[in-house]
């Protein structure tokens, strides 16, 4: 387990004694230690196996939190949270992951009304039962059903990132079993969806049965659902099912590509084989005679199964059923943007904010990942929570930039900042200082809930300001857990073609902003895409793996993607 897993762990025993009306402090004891384990820099493994050092020496941490911390470590689990859970059913948890809600509010809707379900809870404020309770009214109301459609569809799906987590245990844990001649993920993992409603994977081996009795022990496996001679089904303890499936070689290609899907592109890759007197399914590829009879044709691999439909091979990312069969049409299919193309990362936090690693440090981070040019980007004042950057104090980061210019010859460091835009609109920051960054990036975080037409005024307004560059996060969503704001981002993107802006590709697996659909329109505007990923440490770079996948979806190039240029031609692009 590391950190992150950890510190969810306490936070959701935190939300369940809450649930319950436990103790405040032991309550509030449980959320600091989420924290500060969240925070640290160091994985709580490794601490706990230095015989030198204890856990309560860290800051935040007692007695209890050190033990649970300890048992969480060996055992993966926690009895206390399992007790807690078992007392309570399932449909009853669910109420504590709508956003808008919390333990508290929970508890009250629980014990006033007695609402069991998330469908109870919609019964409830549609009948508008809800506002009639102390502490409740019809705003509260509102937000809790906006919420239930975040809270049932994360029920049921779970965010690519946390899915890989799981693959990786999984693909690690099967190639334990000998006799595999060949094993791929397939179904929206390997699309690269942005979110997962089941894990399918696929193996080629003789003998399925020890195939599926191992697969059957991957650790966290709750219950069989269903077995068979070549399928077999698991629901882990999180509630993610995976299948399995078990094919003979010359099939392994058919079945990954029927497997992969969408469902959309197979129906249509299926009608064009029909016109040409073919057949496919996830079996093989077949001529089908005129006696009725069928000739196997391909199937063992993917490739041969494209080729013998006479389409290219193409990239699971874009296997969706929008642009891939005109552009097959017209013979050829985007150059997707790759990991490699990458030459910057223009969006990063430091300690002067609400950063975890300093200035230097990001820079040397940066330098080991062979960036070619970066901009710091810490937040402006009104981000009071993350002690937001004031003139003064931006102006000092940028000295310092300066003065650290003179070390490294062999990055580009730019001078920027994450500039507020207001909630009654305008920039945060004067635009005398705007003037002085190298990189300007606006972003909207306060007065997320208002109507589209006000919050679209503003960002149209951050577009007009002839000192931004671009706009982050711009619909503002977290994945399975908040909506995006109001905004008009088709009225975006053409004000960001007509100011020469780009758009921000938040790479946090949490993000994902903008979303694919989204990317592609840009890039019909000519719109630059720039992908970011918001680093606020040293591994936050990481994620932008996930920002290039989104970026793959959207059926995105290098020319389409701004941070792929070199230095000098990027600087002539923030020149016009
Ligand atoms: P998910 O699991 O909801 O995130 O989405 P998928 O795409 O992984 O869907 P899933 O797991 O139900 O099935 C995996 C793939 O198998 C799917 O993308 C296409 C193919 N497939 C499954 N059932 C059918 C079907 O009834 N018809 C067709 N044409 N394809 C199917
Ligand atoms: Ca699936
Ligand atoms: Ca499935
Ligand atoms: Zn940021």
């Amino acid at each position: 387990m590391n950190n992150r897993d950890i510190a969810a762990v306490f936070e959701q025993l935190a939300d369940l004694l809450e649930f319950q009306d436990a103790n405040p402090f032991r309550i509030r004891s449980y959320r600091n230690g989420a924290r500060k384990i969240a925070d640290l820099s160091e994985p709580l493994a490794s601490i706990a196996a230095d015989p030198d050092r204890k856990l309560t020496d860290i800051d935040g941490i007692g007695k209890t939190l050190a033990e649970k911390t300890a048992e969480l470590l060996a055992t993966g689990k926690l009895k206390a949270l399992e007790e807690l859970q078992s007392e309570l059913p399932a449909s009853l948890l669910a109420l504590l992951r709508v956003p808008g809600l919390g333990p508290k509010k929970a508890a009250v809707l629980h014990k006033e009304l007695g609402i069991e379900s998330l469908d109870q809870l919609r019964e409830a404020c549609q009948a508008q039962r809800v506002r009639e309770l102390k502490g409740f009214g019809a705003k509260t109301e509102e937000t809790i059903l906006k919420g239930l459609a975040i809270a049932e569809q994360a029920e049921s799906r779970t965010r690519w990132a946390d899915a890989d987590a799981v693959v990786q245990q999984l693909l690690d844990h099967m190639r334990q079993v000998d006799g595999i001649a060949q094993m791929e993920m397939a179904g929206s993992y390997r699309r690269g969806c942005e979110t997962i409603g089941d894990l399918d994977l696929l193996v080629e081996a003789e003998d399925h049965a020890s195939v599926m009795d191992h697969f059957g022990k991957l650790p966290g496996v709750a219950d069989v659902i269903a077995r068979g001679d070549t399928k077999m089904s698991v629901r882990m303890d999180s509630g993610l099912q995976i299948d399995l499936r078990v094919v003979p070689r010359e099939s392994f290609g058919a079945a990954l590509q029927y497997f992969t899907g969408s469902k959309d592109h197979n129906v249509a890759v299926r009608g064009l084989a029909k016109q040409r007197g073919l057949k496919v399914n996830e079996w093989g590829v077949f001529r089908v005679e005129e006696d009725g009879e069928e000739t196997y044709l391909a199937g063992a691999d993917e490739q041969a199964v494209y080729d013998a439909l006479d389409l290219p091979l193409f990239s699971p990312k874009l296997r969706e059923a929008r642009e891939e069969f005109d552009w097959a049409g017209q013979g050829e299919l985007p150059q997707l943007v790759e990991f490699s193309d990458i030459r910057a990362d223009l969006h990063m936090h430091t300690t002067a904010t609400d950063g975890k690693a300093s200035l230097e440090e990001m820079i040397e981070a940066a330098r080991s990942r062979d960036l070619e040019y970066i901009a710091i980007t810490d937040h402006s004042q009104r981000v009071s929570m993350a002690n937001g950057l004031d003139p003064d104090r931006l102006r000092a980061q940028w000295a310092a930039i300066d003065r650290l210019r003179d070390e490294w010859d062999d990055i580009v460091v730019l001078k920027g900042i994450e500039c507020d835009i207001l909630e009654k609109g305008g920039m945060d920051l004067p635009d005398d200082v705007l003037a002085e960054a190298d990189w300007v990036i606006a972003s909207v975080h306060y007065g997320q809930n208002q109507p589209s037409e006000q919050i679209t005024e503003r960002i149209l307004g951050a577009l007009e300001n002839p000192h931004v560059d671009i706009i982050a996060h711009p619909t503002g969503r977290l994945i399975n857990r908040r909506e995006p704001y109001a905004v008009d981002i088709e009225q975006v993107i053409a004000a960001a073609a007509q100011h020469g802006k780009m758009l921000e590709l938040n790479a946090n697996p949490a993000r994902l902003d903008l979303s694919d659909i989204h990317c592609a329109a840009a890039k019909r505007h000519g719109v630059p895409i720039v992908i970011s990923t918001d680093a606020h440490s040293t591994s936050g770079f990481d994620v932008m793996r996930h920002g290039i996948q989104q970026a793959q979806r959207g059926g995105l190039t290098p020319a389409d993607v701004a941070n792929t240029l070199p230095w000098k031609k990027f600087s002539k692009l923030l020149s016009r």
